[in-house]
């Protein structure tokens, strides 16, 4: 009998983007939601393909499938796992996982045939919708029946801040997990229910979850917590035989902003920072690894307070490390010191969330920012060829035709390289909504109205402005993000190339929205689409050999 696992971590489930287009278009191809969506994908082959699928198929098209390693969001090994392993290994539970499901199923099944896990945790990250969760409790349960299901992280958050009691019940139980973690941390509550488990005991006095009785779900007491991120950067030694070319690491929690628009700061809890000691301390592991070219820093505001951040890049160069990194980056702080440090220290990109380019609407927003800084810090970012994304917001209370005129034409002026426009997503835990009288604010989520501006209106804008820019290069959110720009150059692709691989896919989808109706995108993109993508040099910077978990179980020493 091999040795007991404590828990079982299931990275990402990349759901059927074919599935997903369909449950959106049930909303309507009128609705908000899908006119969003239908900006990140076009038709080939008769079937919806957002920009990484486009990639994987005309490279296999181009007869490459021997040893190619499909692009997907699993090509960033998944924080929560390498965060919540290191927290459970320090406590001397023992744990193991797949990053991704629907890769490594076969490795996935083989595992829980063995019958030593004693708890299964799914993490929820990135899932908006229940589906993924749903395919993953199925798989648990079909080939294993001892292990207890536990579901943590965003999902469960929002759902128990937006469902009633009787909703949540009816959730929970046609999810079929045993345990539901209610917390924007949650690795305290995981220790404590494997500990229940493994002793038998109630987790009756864990704070912050909902556990399974014969009555339904219970809830237990709500009590934040507030884990501190200084006693757990992550050991990427316990992960390095499977991580590949890109990280994320994590230097804060939270943000000290409060932007009118985002909520995240509200769940998130108190803001907290590493020192730079902890930050090098992991980041010389992580260079450590062979294979990681790239380090996304996932921190909300990474370059705020200057100082610190300046301390950090600092390091960074001092360090040597091989690898570019790439963050967010509030380019009203940018200053001639701050960006050179940046390029020295191997910045690739940054990402500018600019969301107006009317200072009317940003103070409405609460950004803290002007569009005069704003540009100050773009025109820094540029003389020191720092790549920028910038991205923008169409429809926030206040909005008038004259503010999105601003918007667009600071699209067009600023030097910035990426965009993306999204419309305004009404989420009622935002501040702005704590306003909604003042701003007559009805309806919610994609759809609403409010005393200047509606959802229809400003989806129509959102599609003229998509059609009518293309320098900057507008690049699609599905399964891409700009994150995606730097998975593609690390896969070898030249930036020129890279750059009209996403402007082919995007002719494709202004095809899409004004031509006549097609089943396929047209011969003359896909032709453009391979024209872009050409010979890609595969040895410089492929990611390395695919992984194979047979070569690595021998390293399971963490176990
Ligand atoms: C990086 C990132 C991305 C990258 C992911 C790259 C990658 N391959 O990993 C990209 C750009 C692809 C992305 C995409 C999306 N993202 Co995103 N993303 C983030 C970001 C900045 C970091 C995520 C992360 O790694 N966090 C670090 C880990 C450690 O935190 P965590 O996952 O919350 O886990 C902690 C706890 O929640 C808990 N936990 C998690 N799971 C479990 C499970 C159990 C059992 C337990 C006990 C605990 C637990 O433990 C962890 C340690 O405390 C977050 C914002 C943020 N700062 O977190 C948004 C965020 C996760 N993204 C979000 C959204 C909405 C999206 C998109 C849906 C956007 C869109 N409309 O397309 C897409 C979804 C994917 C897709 N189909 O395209 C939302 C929320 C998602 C949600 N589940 O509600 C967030 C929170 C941003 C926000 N403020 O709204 N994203
Ligand atoms: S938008 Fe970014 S900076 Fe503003 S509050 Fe949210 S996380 Fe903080």
């Amino acid at each position: 009998m091999s040795k007991t696992i404590d828990c079982f971590f299931i990275g990402h489930n990349e759901m059927s983007f074919d599935e997903y287009e369909k449950s959106v278009r049930d909303m309507g191809v009128e609705s908000a939601a899908y006119r969003d969506l239908d900006k990140n994908f076009i038709r080939y082959h008769g079937n919806p393909y957002h920009l990484s699928e486009i990639f994987n198929a005309v490279r296999r098209d181009g007869g490459e499938e021997g040893s190619f390693k499909p692009l997907t969001l699993g090509d960033t090994f998944s924080l929560a796992v390498a965060y919540l392993g290191t927290y459970l290994h320090r406590r001397n539970l023992t744990f193991d996982y797949v990053n991704t499901f629907r890769d490594e199923k076969e490795r996935l099944a083989e595992k829980l045939a063995e019958g030593n896990i004693v708890t299964v945790a799914i993490i929820t990250t990135l899932y908006v919708s229940v589906f993924p969760i749903l395919e993953i409790v199925e798989f648990i349960k079909k080939h294993n029946n001892t292990a207890r299901i536990i579901i943590g992280g965003p999902f469960v958050s929002n759902q128990v801040r937006g469902l009633g009691p009787m909703e949540l019940d009816y959730l929970f139980t046609s999810v079929g997990a045993d345990f539901y973690v209610n917390s924007s941390q949650g690795e305290a509550a995981l220790v404590k229910i494997i500990n229940a488990v493994k002793s038998s005991r109630s987790p009756d006095g864990i704070p912050n979850i909902y556990y399974k009785t014969n009555g339904g779900f219970r809830r237990t007491p709500v009590s934040r917590e507030d884990n501190r991120l200084t006693e757990n950067m992550v050991d990427w030694d316990l992960f390095a035989p499977r991580v590949g070319g890109h990280v994320s690491v994590r230097t804060s929690i939270s943000c000290p902003f409060s932007c009118t628009f985002c909520g995240f700061p509200q769940h998130a809890g108190q803001y907290q920072t590493a020192g730079v000691e902890e930050i090098r301390g992991e980041l010389d592991l992580v260079d450590k690894i062979p294979s990681v070219g790239s380090v996304q820093f996932i921190d909300d505001t990474f370059n705020v307070p200057v100082k610190r951040f300046k301390e950090i890049l600092r390091m960074i160069v001092t360090g040597g490390y091989k690898f570019q990194w790439h963050s967010h980056f509030r380019c009203q702080f940018a200053d001639r010191e701050t960006v050179k440090l940046m390029k020295e220290s191997g910045c690739e990109g940054v990402f500018l969330g600019i969301e107006s380019g009317s200072d009317r609407i940003l103070k409405i927003m609460n950004k803290a920012a002007s569009v005069d800084k704003y540009l100050g810090g773009i025109a820094l970012l540029k003389e020191y060829g720092i790549p920028t994304y910038g991205s923008f917001i169409v429809g926030f209370p206040g909005e008038t035709d004259e503010t999105v005129e601003e918007t667009v034409s600071f699209i067009k002026k600023s030097g910035i390289d990426f965009y993306r426009a999204q419309l305004w997503y009404c989420d009622p835990m935002t501040p702005i909504w704590r306003e909604r009288g003042k701003y007559r604010i009805e309806g919610s989520h994609f759809e609403w109205t409010h005393a200047t501006f509606d959802s229809k209106r400003a989806s129509d804008v959102t599609d003229e402005i998509f059609l009518s820019v293309h320098d900057p290069i507008w690049i699609p959110q599905y399964n891409f993000e700009y994150d995606g720009y730097f998975h593609l150059l690390h896969r070898g692709l030249e930036p020129d190339r890279a750059k009209n691989f996403i402007k082919a896919f995007n002719n494709g989808i202004r095809e899409k929205l004004t031509g006549p109706p097609r089943k396929d995108v047209s011969r003359g993109v896909i032709e453009e689409l391979e024209t872009a993508l050409g010979k890609i040099n595969g040895t410089k910077k492929e990611t390395p050999k695919d992984y194979d978990a047979k070569d690595y179980d021998a390293d399971f020493d963490f176990i």
